[in-house]
């Protein structure tokens, strides 16, 4: 007989969970008891937004599911926002809430919340436990949905009096991993649409890939020759150095590559749902019915005819796919190669940063200055903001599993996500990005960094507005300012007040010495950079925008 509270850390163990992310609450006390004495690493943090995007970049860098456990009510609801991001990108997490007791279900006890009904709509799965003895079931159940077909987050409600009850329960055995591979007859009429082809086009994205895979798709690329291009923050599927690479198609995406994948008579769409981001509002692939002949390759068959009608669907993950299509011959001198060397020219050219632009910092030449630095295998994390522009745009990712960015746009979720990153991967430098605005979304969970001494680095580009939104207020409703001015705090005091090291740096020249002073101090750090807030985007300026609208 054991308590519900230790069977649900004897079902994680087994499961393989070795860490999880929390913030405590008196509703599941009987679990965090469990967690004395268990191998299992428990991250405590300051906020349950934060503690569940932890979760999140946990999943997004591993493939295995991240475990997040937050109070009812209050806990539940900030936990949320992390929720969605994974729901939106497809990431395996869990999220076990403490919930009241069942004698009070039904009143509105004490911040009772019915979860079914509040995480319907951003959650795989919602759960609520009310018999111990089952918790194995559903634990290994939750790690099968969490990770198989398209992944996303499980949400598992465990009443108090449900965890503090003895239970006799079958020893929880270890999910099976659920592959779909494709079949040949697909392979056969993919490369028979393919040698049809005379401009074809690759978009990699979503999630359910790995080094490995990585490693497949660039022998495909070339193989056939293709152009391949990365959706809106999957910038980690394949190397920007890479003469294959034909750029990032996410948000400001370049003309060219938009043009090129307009044009192209065939689209190769490989795990990515082309949401409204990357397909530049359903523009680049039409839907429901693309100009274009498309073959979607996705793990859930739900999402394929979801949105595109494709003329070939493969319902296979995009590792089975890469590793089954990578066995394929190729082309030897199909006639588009020239196009895919044009493209990857057009690469270099966009992401070459100019020399100068408003004010006396140039992002774009950080941008490249940190592509010089920092190891191929550097983690950068980032949330929503323009600022994030000049990430995307100006620095070459080289390698799979070094990005965590929500693609659901969500602000405040570079810090969080870097201090995950770091906790599992301390021997990698670990850069997160930041707004003004976005930073402060999280920023509280720096102190969780300097707790659990993780030397990140957190770059916060202060233009003292949230200024993606005084960006689309000037091109709107020009001149009439509101709610996007802030005043904000000295950011490098508030590091040194949180026990780390801060920077602060007004021009260009000053970020070198002290992005190196941050990363040398051995500490977490901020590096404040003040930035023009005419610098609005890598193309236009504020003033631009504004004179145009
Ligand atoms: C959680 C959340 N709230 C609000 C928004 C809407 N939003 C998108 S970008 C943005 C401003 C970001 O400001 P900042 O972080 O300072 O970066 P900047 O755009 O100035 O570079 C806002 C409010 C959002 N995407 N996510």
């Amino acid at each position: 007989m054991k308590t519900g509270g230790q069977l649900i850390v004897d079902a994680l163990e087994a499961n393989g969970t070795d860490r999880l992310y929390c913030v405590p609450g008196e509703s599941y006390l009987a679990v965090l008891d469990a967690l004395h004495d268990s191998p299992i690493r428990t991250i405590v943090c300051r906020q349950e937004g934060g503690a569940a995007m932890m979760a999140d970049c946990h999943g997004r860098l591993t493939g295995k599911p991240g475990i997040c456990f937050v109070t009812r009510g209050p806990g539940a609801t900030n936990a949320s926002a992390g929720i969605h991001i994974a729901m939106q990108d497809s990431v395996p997490v869990i999220l076990f809430i403490g919930q009241v007791a069942s004698h009070a279900k039904q009143r509105e006890a004490f911040q009772e919340v019915d979860y079914v009904r509040f995480f319907g709509d951003i959650a795989k799965w919602v759960v609520e436990i009310d018999d111990a003895s089952r918790i194995p079931e559903f634990i290994t159940r939750a790690f099968a949905v969490a990770t198989s077909g398209r992944p996303g987050p499980v949400v598992i409600s465990l009443p108090e009096d449900m965890l503090t009850s003895m239970a006799e329960a079958p020893a929880a055995l270890h999910y099976t991993r659920v592959e779909t591979s494709p079949g040949e007859a697909e392979l056969d009429r993919l490369e028979a649409l393919l040698n049809a082809a005379k401009r074809p086009f690759v978009i990699l994205g979503g999630t359910r890939w790995d080094s490995n895979a990585v490693q497949e798709m660039q022998r495909i690329a070339e193989a056939w020759s293709l152009p391949v291009g990365c959706s809106f923050r999957r910038q980690m599927l394949f190397d920007h150095l890479h003469p294959n690479y034909a750029g990032d198609v996410g948000i400001g995406i370049n003309p060219k590559l938009a043009t090129a994948i307009k044009q192209a008579d065939l689209v190769l769409l490989i795990g990515g749902r082309m949401g409204e981001m990357p397909s530049s509002d359903y523009t680049l692939l039409k839907s429901p019915y693309p100009d274009q002949t498309l073959v979607h390759v996705h793990a859930d068959a739900g999402e394929l005819g979801r949105v595109y009608r494709p003329t070939l669907a493969i319902n296979a993950s995009p590792s089975a796919f890469v590793r089954s299509f990578a066995r394929r011959k190729g082309q030897a001198s199909p006639s588009w190669a020239r196009e895919t060397e044009r493209l990857h020219a057009a690469y270099l050219d966009w992401s070459t940063p100019p020399e100068t632009g408003p004010g006396p910092v140039q992002m774009g030449l950080i941008l490249n200055y940190l592509g010089t630095v920092l190891p191929d295998d550097a983690i950068l994390t980032n949330g929503a903001g323009n600022y994030a522009t000049w990430v995307h745009r100006f620095y070459r990712s080289r390698r799979f599993a070094t990005q965590a960015a929500p693609t659901s746009g969500s602000m405040g979720y570079g810090t969080p996500a870097a201090v995950a990153a770091k906790e599992l991967f301390p021997d990698r430098d670990v850069i997160a990005f930041a707004g003004d605005g976005c930073f402060l979304m999280n920023g509280q969970e720096f102190a969780t960094a300097v707790q659990y001494n993780l030397p990140i680095v957190v770059i916060v580009v202060n233009n003292g507005i949230y200024g993606t939104i005084r960006m689309h207020q000037e091109r709107e409703y020009p001149g009439r300012v509101v709610a996007t001015d802030l005043k904000n705090p000295d950011f490098a005091a508030l590091a040194r007040a949180y026990g780390g090291h801060g920077e602060t740096v007004d021009k260009t020249a000053d970020f070198a010495p002290a992005f190196e002073r941050a990363r040398a101090s051995g500490k977490p750090s901020i590096v404040e950079i003040k930035l023009d807030p005419e610098a609005i985007t890598p193309t236009r300026t504020m003033t631009q925008i504004r004179d145009k609208a």
